[in-house]
């Protein structure tokens, strides 16, 4: 398990300036805590990958985790598949984020072959794999450099395999969006996090995540050339969907 005993508290003095969110050492002492009491549905989505790939992963295929933070899909992957079964590795652009899931890695999943490489998600060479996760990590990528990854991670996924995007989103429609977003609020009040920190969290996030409507992400799976898409989860604005690349698509050269 990853230690989940630090609680959030970054928003919850008041700042007379908020800087922008970053993931630095202070985020991730308290990234578990953060993202459990902040994204809604975030457990039941990682219990769910290991299930996706015990149906759809070829026994011994590679598997990315892109914006791994502490490797929690890695995990847990590793919680439903045997060592044999994948190798993983988590690329993250953050050095601390990075530390902590080599040490968890090795302490809750020695048998398994997770690895942890520092890297920019829209600068790697990518290597064949069979199934490719972005679990909250293309929101944070600036909108117009979104096209060129997914169209990268297509190329990068063997005939067959699939690649999961799991994003906050926001809905077409205002009023439906304004609503989704206030239940969204009632969420995070409601799993302890105040108003002022809900408001200090919301201005650091502005312009560092932007989220997309499901139709803008299914457009760009599309373009990429993904032929079956389906949003298999959705709760409140955040979203997870599977693109399936065909069995009989050209292989990767
Ligand atoms: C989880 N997937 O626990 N290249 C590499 N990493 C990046 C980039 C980039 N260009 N931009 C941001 N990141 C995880 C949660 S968190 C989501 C993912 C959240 C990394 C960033 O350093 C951070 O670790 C991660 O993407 C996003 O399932 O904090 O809301």
């Amino acid at each position: 398990m990853i230690d989940a005993s630090y609680r959030d508290a970054i928003f919850s003095t008041p700042l007379d300036r908020v800087a922008s969110f970053s993931f630095d050492e202070q985020v991730v002492a308290c990234f578990p805590d953060m993202v459990r009491r902040s994204i809604p549905g975030y457990g039941q989505i990682l219990g769910m990958l290991g299930l996706l790939a015990e149906r759809h992963l070829r026994h011994g295929a590679h598997v990315y985790d892109l914006g791994c933070s502490l490797g929690a899909v890695g995990l847990a992957l590793a919680g439903r598949l045997p060592p044999e079964a994948f190798a993983l590795t988590g690329v993250d652009l953050s050095p601390a984020m990075l530390a902590r899931a080599r040490e968890t890695a090795a302490s809750e999943s020695p048998e398994h072959h997770l690895q942890f490489l520092e890297g920019d998600i829209r600068q790697i060479e990518y290597r064949t794999s069979g199934m490719i996760v972005l679990n909250f990590t293309l929101q944070f990528l600036p909108p117009t450099e979104r096209d060129a990854v997914i169209a990268e991670l297509y190329k990068a996924l063997e005939p067959g395999g699939i690649l999961v995007l799991s994003e906050k989103i926001v809905a077409p429609d205002e009023q439906e969006n304004a609503w989704l977003v206030e239940r969204y609020h009632d969420f995070k009040r409601a799993n302890g996090y105040s108003d002022m920190e809900i408001s200090q969290k919301r201005n650091a996030l502005e312009n560092v995540l932007v989220p997309d409507t499901l139709d803008a992400h299914r457009a760009r799976l599309e373009t990429a050339g993904f032929t079956r898409i389906t949003t298999w989860f959705q709760y409140l604005n955040f979203a997870s969907m599977v693109a399936f690349k065909d069995k009989a698509s050209a292989t990767h050269d």
